[in-house]
């Protein structure tokens, strides 16, 4: 395998794209990827302040490296969710974040939850009937409070996620396996904010393979957290992705295609809503200010308060 570019020895062989490239090509080629998907979907331009939700992982930490090298301001936001088991997760991934950050002389804030809010996130879902099982309900929960948080009183007017094609093809095939109406229509690679002067989220890997996020990282020597959050074990979205895979393997560019053309399906109105969306019902909680559904106080404020 050639690289088309150079002819020289290919570093990588994408077949759903039919392209081979060559170390330094390939670390070319996948930034103007990103830059295509943030043009496309009109994510952000030079003039926003970028904030980059970084988890110490191999996607997010490429996606601010990424986001750097096409010149675009964006600074790092690390949440240190107090998760241990066994392997020091949150501690080891916090290191790599900060890191990178300094190798780079990237701007990093870090909220430490424990420090903040007075428990850990584990110990946090430990209380509520929600954390019965996994503390993954609650771990969502405080990530999205506190990327809100942070992107408000800071002024940044875009939060980007380093989900990848994958992890979005996976949600996808979770959420039509339920006709999960409700999420299936908010599934997009921009979600607008929710209230004036909040964030807009978005996501500029969104069309870019896991593979190729592993490959970008290790040719650019990024170092990141491999171990998986050890509550992820067991998830669905792992099944999924692996049937995916699967699927990718007998017909390269299967995981691309279900994904773009349900963005197109879309487009064109298959998920509009009847009448009215269902957004109507949300208001702003009366204590942090952040959107929620939930009657009175957000469901964050209401855990974070039983335990201080
Ligand atoms: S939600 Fe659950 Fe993740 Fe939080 S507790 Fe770990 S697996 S980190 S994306
Ligand atoms: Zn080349
Ligand atoms: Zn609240």
């Amino acid at each position: 395998m050639k690289c088309r570019k150079c002819g020289g020895k290919a570093a990588i062989n994408m077949r759903h794209h039919k392209l081979g490239l060559c170390k330094v090509h390939y670390l070319e080629w996948l930034p103007e990827q990103v830059q295509r998907t943030i043009e496309k979907y009109r994510m952000f331009g030079p003039q926003d302040d970028v904030l980059v939700a970084v988890s110490g992982g191999k996607d997010s930490l490429s996606l601010w490296d990424i986001l750097h090298r096409l010149g675009y301001r964006a600074d790092g936001l690390y949440i240190d969710l107090g998760i241990d088991g066994g392997v020091n997760y949150s501690a080891e991934s916090r290191r790599l974040t900060e890191q990178f950050a300094a190798a780079h002389g990237l701007t990093l804030h870090v909220v430490d939850v424990a420090e903040t809010y007075g428990e850990s996130v584990p110990a946090l879902a430990a209380r509520t009937a929600r954390g019965r099982h996994k503390p993954c309900a609650v771990c969502g929960l405080t990530k999205r409070h506190i990327m809100n948080r942070i992107a408000h009183e800071r002024g940044y007017t875009v939060l980007a996620t380093g989900h990848n094609l994958d992890d979005e093809a996976a949600v996808l095939l979770g959420n039509t396996l339920q006709w999960a109406g409700g999420y299936l229509r908010r599934q997009a690679p921009v979600l607008e904010a929710d209230r004036p002067g909040l964030a807009r989220k978005v996501k500029p890997l969104c069309r870019i393979y896991e593979r190729e996020m592993t490959a970008y990282a290790l040719m650019r020597g990024i170092e990141y957290i491999q171990d998986e959050c050890p509550f992820a074990e067991g998830a669905t979205s792992i099944e999924y992705k692996e049937l995916l895979n699967r699927l990718e393997a007998d017909k390269p560019g299967s995981k691309l295609n279900f994904y773009l053309s349900f963005l197109r399906a879309k487009e064109n109105g298959l998920f509009a809503p009847p009448g009215a969306m269902d957004g109507d019902a949300i208001h702003a909680c009366p204590t942090c200010g952040q959107a929620t559904s939930a009657p009175g106080e957000c469901v964050f404020c209401r855990i974070a308060k039983r335990s201080s």
